[in-house]
């Protein structure tokens, strides 16, 4: 009697087991691999007229971001509104995770950028340099600096390209 009670304990404690080991094969099995990063969305503001601009939502979009395309006529305004520096502006302006990105940065940046979460308002690529993403021209292609800018709208180098 004693012994039958005792095999039946024993008999939920593994069926428990077996649960518990199915649970976890299931959530490792379900969990994506793809990084954050890639899942995230941005929002990108350009003028109607940009053509570059969505050379570099393309670009985007073939790294797996799920960017939106909002055309709008007033981009010197957002620009100010989301705290982009006078000498850092360019065409286009995106949203990602509470971030500004301005400019045709390039999405290995954007990633560094959402891994580290630096204290800044964000990162740009000023101007529209030759060979940058959604900038390409044959094989010519421009140095270039991301900077990183903040609050206060001081700026920082943030990644440098050398060609
Ligand atoms: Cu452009």
């Amino acid at each position: 009697m004693n012994f039958n009670i005792f095999s039946s304990q024993v008999r939920q404690r593994i069926q428990r087991w077996v649960i518990c080991l199915v649970a976890i094969a299931t959530i490792t099995l379900l969990t994506p691999t793809t990084s954050a990063a890639a899942d995230a969305a941005i929002t990108v503001y350009r003028d109607p007229s940009c053509s570059c601009c969505g050379g570099w939502i393309d670009h985007l979009a073939s790294q797996g971001f799920q960017a939106s395309n909002v055309p709008t006529s007033d981009m010197d305004n957002l620009k100010q509104q989301y705290g982009v520096p006078d000498e850092m502006t360019s065409c286009h302006t995106a949203i990602i995770d509470g971030y500004v990105i301005e400019g045709h940065v390039p999405v290995d940046d954007i990633k560094r950028l959402l891994a580290e979460q630096p204290d800044v308002v964000g990162i740009a690529v000023p101007g529209m340099p030759v060979g940058t993403p959604g900038m390409e021209s044959g094989d010519s292609r421009d140095s270039f600096t991301v900077f990183s800018f903040d609050q206060q709208g001081h700026t920082d180098v943030f990644n440098q390209y050398s060609f």
